[in-house]
């Protein structure tokens, strides 16, 4: 069985772009996982904590014969592989972040994993991505992309040449 998943990738420390990329690659490669679209790169406003540099964000589709768990595992890897610079001799902050977005139609809650995640109706930097590539899809119990867009503030989210 294969399901289209929707990933949602973002950093806003060192060479953010380069290191989406780099990423979005390193999944393609996970076995059972090949990436199908890849969405512009955005540069986006700090959501939350507001005082910390501007991110890059992106989202990709994914066509994976992994269950949701397995691709979560997947994710957190390469988290892990891609998610720390070399800052002098100590080991930087965190600068990789992989939201799973949607996994097929399906809705999940346990204590390792919440799909669709929570927080995409309000984060411009989640749904500005996930137009680009998935535009017309429905997520359960939140509408559809592009209309969640539609009345949310994007304001100061560009794409990045
Ligand atoms: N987990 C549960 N559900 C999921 C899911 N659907 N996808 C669990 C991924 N992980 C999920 O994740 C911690 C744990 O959540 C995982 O180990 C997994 O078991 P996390 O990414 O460290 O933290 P979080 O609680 O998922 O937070 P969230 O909502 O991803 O956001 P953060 O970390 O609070 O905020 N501003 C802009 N412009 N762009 C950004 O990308 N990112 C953040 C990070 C803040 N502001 C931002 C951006
Ligand atoms: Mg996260």
């Amino acid at each position: 069985m294969s399901v289209t998943a929707l990933i949602g990738l973002g950093g806003n420390l060192g060479d953010v772009r380069l290191r989406l990329g780099a990423a979005m690659a390193a999944l393609d490669a996970v076995p059972g996982v090949k990436v199908t679209a890849r969405s512009r790169f955005y540069r986006t406003p700090p959501w939350g904590n507001v005082d910390q540099p501007d991110f890059v964000n992106a989202a990709i589709a994914v066509q994976t014969s992994l269950d949701a768990h397995g691709l979560l595992d997947a994710m957190l890897a390469t988290e892990r592989a891609f998610g720390r610079v070399r800052d002098g001799e100590r080991w930087g902050p965190r600068t990789l972040d992989l939201d799973l977005l949607a996994y097929g139609e399906a809705v999940i809650d346990d204590e390792r994993l919440t799909v669709p995640h929570p927080r995409i109706p309000e984060r411009a930097f989640v749904l500005l991505p996930l137009v680009d590539i998935a535009a017309g899809t429905q997520l359960p119990g939140m509408g559809r992309v592009g209309d969640l867009l539609a009345v949310i503030d994007a304001a100061g989210c560009e794409p990045l040449p």
